[in-house]
């Protein structure tokens, strides 16, 4: 049974030896100091550049570390609690507050239900948290760049728009996509630009500010736009947003439950990244939120939790939910020709969900939504031959029995 781990991670600093009777069950795991030789500011994220040390824990800690020890490093700031690797960027604040390197980075928003996605596209919105691109606002543009994960050496952009209605008291922008195919799977990124003020050669008239080409070829360091027949830079402002991953829609019953699965799913790699579930997770702890205890590994839980709603299908572990697929006449160990979005997908020891296969590399990968990967929700580019079998939602899983 879990729940046994104390919540005073924050206050121990010293660890006591398990008594030779409850080490039937331990596990190795490396864990960094708590203090000056780790963590230091108790945020559960020791320095940069700590060194772990290997201790034998019991079943409870082997997600995250006894009391007196913490499981991850990677904190940019070890003397302020407040910064660390998995928590929202503090806006307009000029400071790196969740360690990726970005600094008031633009964070797109997930929701449970989607937002705006449609069979041809959705509509991504995003926090802005850069105080330069609030400034630029009254003559500002945003670019989607979308990355089809079925061919993920693909980024296309799109075409640039005008940003209205940004402000400190409302620092949110949405950009729509649109004439896009059904039932694909994408990662999407903003990035900002300003026109860049021009000073026309003699004998020409002033530009037309604002008119803005459709035709546009993107760079890093900005766009070439015509303006009537004057070329305008557009350069960029602030950094680019972090990655957005969502999908069309389908116009089948079948497809639109795939949308639903995967977007709940979707909303759960915002919850991690935001540090409310997984690891040290503020809302709910390691996989409790999906329904396994303290302790448990939790990746089949997270893909039955993920479905729910929308499939009959369920299992704390890969043979459990291996065994349901199967039972239904749902199970296909040919993973390639038969997974689709959604989709339960399996390795000898780990459940994830399918996303899209991808085409564009060899040999080919597949891209997924998994949880418990070092205790966390992410979004995955792994090997197809990594994957042995795919429990295919498909109508017999509503059969009885
Ligand atoms: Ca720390
Ligand atoms: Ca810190
Ligand atoms: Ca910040
Ligand atoms: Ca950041």
């Amino acid at each position: 049974m879990g729940h046994l781990r104390s919540m005073t991670c924050l206050t121990a600093l010293t660890i006591a030896a398990l008594p030779a009777s409850a080490r039937a069950e331990t596990y190795e795991v490396k864990c960094y100091f708590v203090g000056i030789y780790g963590d230091a500011d108790h945020d559960g994220y020791a320095a940069i550049g700590s060194y772990p040390v290997t201790l034998q824990v019991a079943r409870e800690d082997r997600l995250s570390c006894p009391d007196g020890f913490v499981r991850r490093a990677g904190d940019c700031d070890d003397t302020k609690a407040w910064i660390h690797p998995r928590r929202g960027e503090i806006a307009f604040n000029g400071v790196d507050d969740n360690c990726d390197g970005q600094t008031d980075e633009t964070e797109p928003i997930y929701y449970e239900q989607g937002y705006g996605n449609t069979t041809s596209g959705f509509v991504i919105r995003a926090k802005v948290n850069d105080a330069t691109i609030v400034q630029h606002a009254a003559d500002l543009y945003v670019r989607v760049f979308l990355n089809p994960l079925d061919s993920s050496t693909v980024l296309a952009a799109q075409p640039l728009v005008k940003v209205t209605g940004l402000s400190y008291a409302n620092p949110y922008v949405e950009v729509a996509v649109a004439n896009q195919a059904p039932n694909r799977v994408f990662g999407a990124f903003l990035r900002f630009y300003r026109p860049l003020s021009f000073t026309p050669p003699v004998g020409i008239a002033s530009k037309t500010a604002g008119a803005v080409s459709t035709a546009a070829t993107a760079s890093s360091s900005g766009s070439y736009l015509t303006s009537g027949s004057l070329p305008v830079r557009y350069v960029q402002v602030g950094e680019d947003s972090l990655w957005y991953t969502t999908t069309t829609d389908g116009t089948s019953g079948m497809s639109k439950l795939r949308t639903d699965v995967l977007l709940r799913a979707l909303k759960q790699v915002e919850e991690s990244r935001l540090g409310r579930v997984g690891y040290w997770g503020s809302v709910d702890d390691e996989g409790t939120r999906y329904g396994a205890d303290i302790g448990d590994l939790w990746c089949s839980e997270f893909y039955s939790w993920s479905v729910k709603p929308y499939v009959p299908v369920s299992g704390n572990t890969v043979a459990a939910l291996k065994s349901k697929f199967k039972l239904k006449g749902a199970y296909y160990t040919d993973v390639q020709g038969v997974a689709a979005r959604g989709d339960w997908i399996h390795t000898s020891t780990h459940s994830t969900m399918f996303l899209a296969l991808d085409t564009a590399v060899l040999p080919r990968e597949i891209w997924t939504v998994e949880g418990n990967l070092d205790n966390e929700v992410r979004v995955m580019h792994r090997k197809v031959s990594d994957y042995v079998g795919v429990g295919h939602i498909q109508s017999s899983l509503w059969s009885w029995p």
